[in-house]
């Protein structure tokens, strides 16, 4: 049967989890997609969130489809960066290394099958013709957490969702009846309490939206953001059927906050260049390493971060400025006085005057 030799080639390919479903519409989807979009639960997210409609019925994109081949691939054991004390930044595990590479390959073998045999293809993962998540419960690869999270058993929420589409009429998988029951460790594992009920985020308070959209990232989360440069994975951590493979995995510290302030744009691309990151640029790594800066506090961060008032980008002046607040001392009160004198940008400025006002309140900071 071509159904088990597929699920074969996943299996050898590092899936941990696979199904078939019918390319029919997710019926309902599209309706809570708006109402997330119209209620501001999903803040300004793009992707699927543009054409609910289309990422809920594939077949507004590809016609000709019949089945979804949903696989769920497993990157937690030797991939992110510990949380440690010595001005390092963290990054969460799927965008260390680019898992996504294992995922694609998997979805590219199961293609290449497929169209060996005479079959249409498309392959969607991560892309805004598809809800993943809603394939692979329907697949039942996997079920709704609370989190959000597709949970698949005997790894929990580390995985990555994607689905090699197809006119070919495979046989089909049932959703599976299993839920996180009684549990609800995720939610008040949540930094900012992002989890407002279950199974729904809200994106305006979810770190892992926030470190990766452009702007100014609100005055209320940078704290919660410590030491975090890219994604969150507080919510995956806390989940019990995630943690007996998280028991075995490895992890590295993370590079030096330093190490990112430093780097040219080039650098920051060779290396980051897998993370989503607005137009390109890497401006948004600077910004969430600033605020890590600040976060830390370590002595020897202060000058670099006085550095970035002088930054042509006024983004990176302005979070340097509230970083700058945070550390307090004699020569970083200095530096704001002084950068209130040059500075133009209002922005940067309310920043500036932002971390003044804290230090009358707190004259003991440092
Ligand atoms: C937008 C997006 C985000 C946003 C919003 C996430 C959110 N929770 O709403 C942000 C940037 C915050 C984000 C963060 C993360 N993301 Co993301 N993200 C996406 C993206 C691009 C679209 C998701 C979407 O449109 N969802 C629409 C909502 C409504 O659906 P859903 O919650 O995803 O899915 C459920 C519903 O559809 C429901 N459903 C189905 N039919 C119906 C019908 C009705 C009536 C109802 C009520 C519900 C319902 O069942 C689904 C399964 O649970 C997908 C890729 C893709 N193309 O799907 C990745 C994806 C969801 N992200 C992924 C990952 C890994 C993450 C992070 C873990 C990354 C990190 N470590 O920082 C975090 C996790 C945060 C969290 N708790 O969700 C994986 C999830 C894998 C998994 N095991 O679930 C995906 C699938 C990418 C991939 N290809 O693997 N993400
Ligand atoms: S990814 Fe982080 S911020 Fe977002 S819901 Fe999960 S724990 Fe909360
Ligand atoms: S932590 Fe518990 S409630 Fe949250 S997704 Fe995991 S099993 Fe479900």
């Amino acid at each position: 049967m071509i159904r088990d030799h597929l699920q074969e080639i996943a299996l050898e390919h590092g899936c941990v989890g696979f199904g078939v479903t019918t390319a029919d519409p997710f019926e309902g989807l599209a309706a809570v997609m708006e109402s997330r979009r119209d209620t501001g639960l999903a803040s300004t997210l793009a992707f699927t969130y543009r054409d609910p409609a289309a990422a809920s019925d594939v077949r507004r994109s590809l016609p000709w489809a019949e089945r979804l081949v949903t696989v769920a691939y497993g990157y937690q054991p030797d991939a992110g960066t510990a949380a440690v004390d010595t001005a390092t930044v963290r990054i969460a595990r799927f965008a260390d290394g680019d898992a996504y590479i294992g995922l694609r390959a998997a979805l590219d073998a199961i293609a290449a099958h497929l169209t060996d045999r005479g079959h249409r293809v498309a392959v969607l993962a991560d892309d805004s013709r598809l809800v993943d998540r809603a394939a692979a419960v329907r697949a039942g690869v996997g079920w709704w957490g609370k989190s959000s999270m597709v949970l698949v058993s005997g790894v929990g929420p580390w995985v990555l969702i994607g689905s090699v589409v197809t006119d070919a009429s495979l046989d089909l998988d049932t959703a599976t009846d299993r839920s996180c029951g009684s549990c609800v460790a995720c939610i008040p594992a949540c930094p900012t309490n992002a989890i407002v009920a279950d199974g729904i985020v809200d994106v305006r308070r979810c770190l892992a939206h926030l470190l990766q959209a452009p702007g100014v990232i609100p005055v209320e989360f940078r704290t919660a953001v410590g030491d975090r440069l890219y994604g969150c994975d507080d919510c995956l951590t806390a989940c019990p059927p995630g943690k007996r493979i998280l028991t075995g995995a490895s992890s590295v510290e993370g590079p030096s906050i330093v190490r990112v302030l430093s780097a040219s744009d080039r650098e920051l691309l060779e290396t980051y260049g897998h993370f989503y990151l607005p137009s390109r640029r890497p401006r948004i790594l600077r910004r969430n390493a600033l605020i890590a800066a600040g976060n830390d506090r370590s002595e020897h961060l202060e000058p670099i971060v006085i550095g970035y008032l002088g930054h042509p980008d006024w983004l990176l002046r302005a979070h340097a400025a509230w970083a700058i607040g945070k550390f307090g001392t004699e020569s970083s009160r200095a530096s704001i006085e002084m950068g209130l004198q040059d500075e133009d940008d209002g922005r940067v400025r309310s920043e500036m005057f932002a971390a003044k006002a804290r230090w009358q309140i707190d004259p003991g900071l440092r």
